[in-house]
């Protein structure tokens, strides 16, 4: 390791001990903490099940930029150069769309062994795996309703879709020896003011319970369900909302999916966690940077990834909370997005975990605001960066920006070439 990354650690090392930090703990935990990297940000979530879809569901990826995976096995690769510039060992989330298979199959007919070559691959690279079932870019949703559609048939189609979904989740976990979180997500919704705004929640709250009847190891498998406010085409109604989905998950024993973008835009997921993990016994995030709308940004450094990070930490919520990422952004290196969008969210981890917690919360709860406001400002221009980069190096990945040149020469010998 370099002597100036080591000096500059050692320095901010002791700057944080003085508030009762112990920085080698930190590092400690926060190695410990797997990231779900979400395959779709390779490929602009095209898979390769159908070829060709246009992207539906009121989801969208803008931008043109060279080297989109276009078989499964450039989508490894892609993913293998970015966790390799990723400290940490983590996971990769598929969707049913990245089946990995020559035969004509459809989502409701899925097997785990459209899934072999992942398993196979993601237990050499010794990486968890976690599944959703694709609830659009398909004929049978196109009219924007999947599991609560009023016709029995394509409701059919969709439950045995989620069905098949869970047990190839169940594979995955083990196989891998790793819990997998399989997470449905629904488009479903009306884009003008519904008249009827119940029965469509009764369909989805009975296409969930027959989801959900055949039991799982939980260990192997766990499941996710994730809310929406609106969506394109679904600006007035979305059927799995927030309420729905948080009652039926605490009363059937589900996760609770929260992502970024699918709230009022004022509104934090980072607020949610404490009041969700009373009731719940696990949560899992979308991390993803909404933009005026759910715009699935890459993860920057922001006010919402300080805070979430925060949630996470000062409550304790790490072991029991699942981190996913959510974004896709088709107008730059796709490689770079995940690497800049996963290292910012452990990024985030970690300078939560190196803030003075316990004084902070001693503070606050001696009524000492003031004390509270000038350490946490304070505390904004702390070495975190030092703490970081000294993580990489250990790591073994690269440390700074230098993992943009590894990105640029991937780009020139691979990317640029397909
Ligand atoms: C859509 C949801 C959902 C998708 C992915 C592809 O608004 O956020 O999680 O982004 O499943
Ligand atoms: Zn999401």
């Amino acid at each position: 390791m370099r002597k100036e990354v080591v000096q500059r650690f050692e320095e901010a090392k002791q700057l944080y001990e003085q508030h009762g930090v112990d920085v080698d703990k930190a590092l400690e935990k926060l190695e410990q903490i797997k990231i779900s990297v979400h395959c779709w940000q390779g490929d602009d979530v095209q898979g390769f099940l159908f070829g060709d879809q246009e992207l539906s569901g009121g989801i969208s990826v803008t931008g043109q930029y060279p080297g989109a995976a276009q078989t499964a096995e450039q989508l490894r690769a892609d993913l293998q150069k970015a966790l390799s510039m990723i400290p940490g060992k983590h996971k990769v989330n598929l969707h049913a769309i990245y089946a990995d298979t020559d035969e004509q199959v459809d989502l409701d007919q899925l097997e785990p062994k459209h899934f072999q070559t992942w398993v196979d691959w993601a237990k050499e690279q010794g990486l968890g795996l976690d599944f959703n079932p694709t609830c659009f870019s398909h004929e049978k949703s196109k009219d924007g309703f999947t599991l609560s559609h009023p016709d029995p048939e394509i409701r059919r189609f969709w439950i045995d879709h989620c069905k098949a979904s869970r047990r190839i989740g169940a594979y995955f976990g083990e196989q891998l020896g790793q819990t997998c979180v399989t997470n449905i997500w629904v488009p479903d919704g009306y884009k003008d003011v519904p008249v009827d705004r119940l029965t469509p929640r009764q369909r989805l709250k009975e296409a969930l319970d027959e989801v959900f009847a055949e039991e799982l190891n939980p260990a192997h498998n766990l499941d996710a369900l994730e809310s929406k406010l609106f969506g394109i085409g679904s600006e007035a109604y979305v059927v799995g909302s927030h309420e729905f989905y948080m009652g039926y998950g605490i009363s059937n024993n589900k996760l609770i999916c929260l992502d970024a973008g699918h709230f009022h835009p004022t509104e934090s997921i980072a607020g949610k966690l404490s009041s969700l993990s009373l009731f719940t016994d696990g949560i899992l995030l979308h991390v993803s940077r909404p933009m005026r709308w759910d715009s699935d940004h890459v993860v920057i450094m922001d006010d919402e990834l300080i805070e979430i990070g925060r949630e996470l930490v000062r409550n304790n919520l790490i072991e029991t909370t699942h981190i996913g990422l959510d974004f896709f952004d088709g107008s730059i290196n796709r490689v770079a997005a995940w690497v800049i969008g996963t290292r910012n969210t452990i990024k985030a981890l970690l300078r939560a975990m190196l803030e003075p917690t316990e004084s902070l919360k001693k503070a606050e709860f001696e009524g000492d605001y003031t004390t509270r406001l000038a350490l946490l400002e304070e505390f904004k221009s702390y070495p975190f960066g030092a703490v970081w980069d000294y993580y990489c190096a250990q790591m073994g990945v690269p440390v700074r920006e230098n993992w943009l040149a590894e990105v640029k020469a991937y780009e020139t010998e691979v990317l640029l070439k397909r």
